[in-house]
């Protein structure tokens, strides 16, 4: 078994991820009304970066191994890292994840959420709705002395007998001052396998999941990740850590952050 070098953070580092996980949580908010038909992605980025910018923080992904945006937009059959395009108008029916990082005083807040344009079919509202209770459902499996497999394990089970699938090629990642860390945090798996959680972990649980085949391919342009069937996808995400009680949640608009 490969090892992994998990770092647990202080005190003092994990409130710099409350500040920070706070502001992307209110980043997403503040795009949400933002996600109409006749709106481009590109919009959606320009918005991101202002609003960042203005609130004293900085785009994590804008020059990351070379991205060229400040957010992800990734709509219907993308999977994820969609790049923002002025010629991509929003149309009603569409699902899109907007996936924001920012890093606040040195530390990243990590957070997506699929938004449906308009009236989506039943179909995509449904693995909408599925995905989000994925996330939710992984996120209560984390607790000291539980395993890294019992996240993955629930979103899993919850998702496949419903006739979707857990895409594979994207994981959760530990997250900090870097933007991508150990541990990897899979959306699948096999409950009471790999890393035991201890409190001070802090990782993203961002499960993708497909209407169809969870294989995935990247286009020409190194990035946009598409469903090979060319059928929807969709993913939520959330930063996390682990406490002695069991878990907090740095992403959330009612995260606690003590003047
Ligand atoms: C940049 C770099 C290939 C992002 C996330 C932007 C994309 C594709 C190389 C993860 C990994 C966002 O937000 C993310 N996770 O939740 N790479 C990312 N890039 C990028
Ligand atoms: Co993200």
């Amino acid at each position: 078994m490969e090892q992994e070098v998990v770092t647990l953070l202080s005190r003092r580092e994990l409130d710099k991820m409350r500040r920070a996980g706070r502001l992307a949580a209110e980043l997403l908010h503040h795009l949400e009304p933002m996600v109409q038909p006749g709106v481009s992605t590109l919009e959606i980025n320009d918005e991101a970066e202002r609003w960042t910018q203005a609130h004293g923080a900085k785009s994590a992904p804008l020059g990351y191994h070379g991205y060229p945006k400040s957010i992800c937009t990734s709509v219907n059959e993308v999977v994820c890292h969609g790049i923002p395009n002025a010629k991509q108008i929003l149309r009603t029916g569409d699902i899109i994840n907007v996936d924001v990082t920012l890093i606040l005083d040195g530390y990243h807040g990590d957070t997506s959420k699929t938004f449906l344009v308009g009236q989506p079919s039943p179909t995509a509202q449904r693995l909408v709705e599925v995905t989000e209770k994925c996330l939710y459902l992984g996120i209560a499996e984390v607790k000291p002395g539980a395993r890294i497999g019992d996240i993955g394990a629930a979103i899993q089970n919850y998702a496949e007998p419903q006739g979707f699938s857990v895409v594979r090629d994207f994981v959760g990642h530990g997250i900090s001052h870097i933007f991508h860390t150990a541990p990897q945090v899979p959306h699948y798996g096999k409950r009471g396998t790999g890393l035991k959680l201890r409190p001070g972990m802090v990782f993203t649980i961002e499960p993708m999941i497909n209407e169809g085949t969870h294989e995935v391919k990247v286009l020409k342009d190194k990035w946009t990740a598409i469903t090979r069937d060319r059928k929807l996808s969709a993913q939520f995400e959330h930063t996390i850590a682990v406490t002695e009680e069991g878990v907090e949640i740095l992403t959330s608009l009612e995260a606690t952050v003590l003047a």
